[in-house]
């Protein structure tokens, strides 16, 4: 064989394969794996979610250990699987900072079990037993009918379920509707005191191992002219998230809302979801700038009923979160 031969010889193979490999990128797909179908962020109706809030007061106020509260958590189970979610019972018994023995009840709403993609989103379900901060101490023994301080959350989540259930996603969805977060000891450096319910919830998780990419907790969303202030806890876990979330807000027009003020960090439900089960949670909460307690007029009075509520605060609430659900299916957010 000569050198001539053996030139032609490789220069053949070398024609081969390379029109081999041309074949083989011309007939590859431009991506290769299923392109995800994206689906519209739907409407979130107010009147519905207003709705919501009032079927939860005409309970009267949820205490703990009262019939009222069993009564309110039933209709609530009863509800979210109307609403197409697997539902679990969370019962566990927590003592109060008064000693007394509390039944709770943490209500874990799921979408889409079996999709180990999932996020978080909770409110607590409970309402205070006392009303605390009343101008008037007369009622400082009554309890707090919470139309705003639990049935808000509680409302705006159930209407993003209600639209789940008409335009599924394939991202799994967890709502949790945490119960005795409101039985803390005010002025107090007794912080375990409040939110028993996360508590309990984040050390005896509904299944071992549950994990979420993120959570958002909804904490007074339905007050007039409520602003929620980026708190210093969920903007020190979740920033990005935090950003994201309030930018999605304010494009979409509810700017007078989101504010980009940063607050003072909160106790409340995200604390111990983020400590315990160590899943970076925000919380949007009614937290207005340069407020004395911190919170609203309202807050823990006989004020907070429905008259409280204004269906604009749950829109922009719901209409936001519902839109960061939707995209993060999308994978758009
Ligand atoms: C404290 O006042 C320590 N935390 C407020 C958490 C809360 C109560 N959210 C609603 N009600
Ligand atoms: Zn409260």
């Amino acid at each position: 064989m000569n050198y001539s031969r053996i030139y032609l010889l490789v220069l053949m193979v070398a024609l081969v394969f390379s029109s081999c490999k041309e074949d083989k990128k011309a007939s590859t797909p431009p991506v290769a794996t299923k392109p995800k179908t994206e689906v519209k962020i739907p409407k979130f109706e107010r009147d519905s979610a207003f709705n919501y809030v009032q079927k939860q007061v005409d309970f009267g106020p949820r205490v703990p250990n009262s019939p009222e509260h069993v009564a309110c958590k039933n209709w609530m189970v009863d509800q979210m699987k109307a609403l197409g979610a697997e539902v679990i019972e969370q019962d566990f018994k927590a003592t109060a900072y008064t000693g007394d023995v509390l039944n709770g009840t943490n209500i874990i709403a799921q979408y889409n079990v079996d999709n180990p993609n999932r996020i978080l989103l909770c409110a607590h379900w409970d309402s205070r037993h006392i009303s605390d901060h009343d101008p008037n101490e007369a009622n400082h023994t009554k309890p707090v009918l919470g139309a705003d301080d639990g049935g808000s959350g509680v409302g705006v989540l159930m209407e993003i379920a209600r639209n789940l259930q008409n335009t599924p996603i394939d991202l799994g969805v967890d709502i949790v509707f945490f119960d005795l977060e409101d039985y803390g000891e005010s002025q107090s450096d007794n912080i375990n005191s409040w939110c028993l319910g996360s508590q309990h919830w984040a050390k005896n998780l509904h299944k071992p191992g549950y994990k979420a990419k993120y959570g958002i907790l909804l904490d007074m969303v339905g007050a007039r002219n409520a602003q929620f202030t980026m708190e210093e806890i969920s903007m020190s876990v979740a920033p990005t998230l935090m950003r994201k979330v309030w930018k999605l807000g304010q494009g979409m027009g509810y700017n007078a809302y989101f504010l980009n003020d940063k607050t003072k960090a909160v106790i409340d439900d995200h604390l111990f979801i983020n400590r315990i089960a160590r899943i970076p949670t925000i919380d949007i909460i009614n937290k207005p700038k340069g407020s004395e307690t911190g919170f609203t007029k309202c807050w823990h009075t006989q004020c907070d009923d429905m008259s409280n509520i204004h269906k604009n605060t749950l829109r922009a609430v719901g209409q936001t979160v519902m839109a960061t659900v939707y995209k993060e299916n999308n994978g758009q957010l």
